[in-house]
């Protein structure tokens, strides 16, 4: 067994009896209350899901397994030459919560290279789709497509126990992650650069590959590096992650699972929203015509597009009241890397002036911006400018938050979920007798 699978069963291991010392002991705990205004309005702030392996603070933003962004990028080992570590050495960490050495990262990129070739009916499907299919209808088809391989589903039927179902999600989840970078890329090619396919590289890690399948030269293997690791796991509510976990927990294995939450990113106020922050600002550019873009006319636009009934993308967040660091690390990179580019200028010059927009229309509880606003720009820069294929990046990075907590699922027995619902008159009742 590799270092990681045999870390990762301990750490199950150790970790079961407080799972199951607190539904044992503690099951009545009340941990909240539900509200009506919860119950008609999404769900907002209902504590009912459980992680460990990221936290999301309303005013701090997220914690991967208990670190900030900027400590999980200096904590974890990165390649000579490499200023991201590799999504693999993260893999590790989000699975075991323990900052893997060189040699125990190097183990994982090793064990992908031998699971990452994607099985030619898979680019049959993708071939066969019309050209003008959205690209995240190709990913979550092209994962779907794949449930064949699923070993979680062959040793289900076969009689797998419960508390085992843990180790064929794990070698499900490896197998599908080390093969998203090939399919990302493919899609990418396939539709935008006149079906040029680039074989992959299997001597490059996760991030490298990718960037050499998109056909971009380094630094781009570096910035896949950040990007799918910005966008892994957001705690378990949003809508992607809570997705995946509910499909998982009707015991569908992860192809199945993954390909649903995909579904559920494809939508604009999730992870959608990237692209439409490339196409909002795209518009605006043409709109103004090489004109200067003046705080009075970034308002002008924002407030053309609320009058419109239409949300401003890549701003307000269902959790976060602050700026959200995601945004901020991007912006760091921005402002290293391309701090004149006029996209990225334009991109600020939105941020300086959106926020009072939206604390003016009165309608968001976060008029800040959140991950989306800033991701297309460092895409563009290096060429990516096709920005209906964002949201699959996004999905990609995705992937490795959900994949891992799906595994976590089956290794602490979560039930399926299963919500109970009431009438508007059962409602009504209640808030009679309030
Ligand atoms: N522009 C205009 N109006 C906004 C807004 C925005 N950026 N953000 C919130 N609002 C509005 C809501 O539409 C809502 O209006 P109604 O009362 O008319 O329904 C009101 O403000 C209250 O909403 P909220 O409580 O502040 O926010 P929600 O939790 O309901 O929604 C969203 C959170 C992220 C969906 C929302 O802020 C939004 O639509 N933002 C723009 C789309 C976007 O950037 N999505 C990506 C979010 C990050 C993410 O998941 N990435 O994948």
């Amino acid at each position: 067994m590799s270092t990681l699978k045999t870390v990762l069963q301990q750490k199950i291991e150790e970790h079961r009896p407080r799972t199951m010392k607190l539904l044992k002991e503690h099951s009545d705990v009340k941990v909240g209350e539900v509200t009506i205004g919860q119950a008609i309005g999404g769900a907002r702030g209902v504590r009912c899901l459980v992680t460990d392996i990221s936290y999301l603070d309303p005013m701090e933003g997220i914690r991967f397994r208990g670190m900030t962004i900027p400590e999980v990028f200096a904590a974890l080992p990165k390649a000579p030459g490499n200023d991201y570590p590799s999504v693999e050495s993260f893999w590790y960490f989000m699975l075991t919560s323990e900052i893997p050495t060189m040699e125990q990262a190097e183990e994982v990129i090793e064990d992908f290279k031998g699971r990452a070739k994607v099985p030619e009916y898979v680019f049959d499907v993708l071939r066969s789709m019309p050209k003008d299919s959205h690209p995240m209808a190709m990913f979550s088809a092209a994962i779907t497509a794949m449930q064949r391989e699923s070993v979680f589903a062959k040793e289900y039927r076969e009689g797998l126990g419960k508390m085992d179902l843990w180790q064929p999600t794990y070698e499900d989840a490896c197998n599908l992650l080390a093969k998203l970078p090939t399919i990302g890329a493919f899609i990418y090619r396939w539709l935008f650069k006149d079906e040029d396919i680039i074989e992959p590289d299997y001597n490059l890690d996760f991030g490298g590959n990718f960037a050499h399948m998109m056909g971009i030269d380094a630094p781009y293997d570096d910035v896949a590096r950040m990007y799918f690791i910005l966008h892994s796991d957001h705690e378990s509510g949003n809508a992607s992650a809570h997705t995946v976990h509910l499909v998982a927990s009707t015991l569908s294995d992860v192809y199945y699972a993954l390909s649903a939450g995909i579904n559920a990113l494809a939508g604009p106020l999730h992870g959608l929203a990237n692209e439409n922050v490339l196409r909002w600002t795209q518009d605006f550019m043409e709109k103004l015509g090489g004109q200067e873009p003046t705080p009075e006319v970034i308002r002008e636009a924002l407030w053309a597009t609320l009058n419109a009934g239409q949300v401003v993308p890549g701003y307000g967040h269902a959790v976060l009241r602050k700026t959200d660091p995601r945004y901020m690390s991007q912006r760091e990179f921005c402002l290293q890397v391309l701090p004149d580019y006029p996209l990225f200028k334009v991109i600020n010059a939105i941020y300086e002036v959106a926020p009072d927009v939206l604390m003016e229309h009165g309608k968001a509880k976060n008029p800040w911006p959140n991950v989306d606003a800033q991701s297309g720009v460092i895409q563009w820069y290096y060429g990516v400018t096709e920005y209906s294929f964002y949201t699959v990046l996004f999905g990609i990075g995705r992937a490795i938050g959900t994949l891992a907590n799906a595994t976590w699922d089956r290794a602490l027995g979560y039930p399926l979920e299963r919500p109970k619902s009431l009438t508007t008159t059962m409602l009504e009742d209640i808030a009679a007798k309030s």
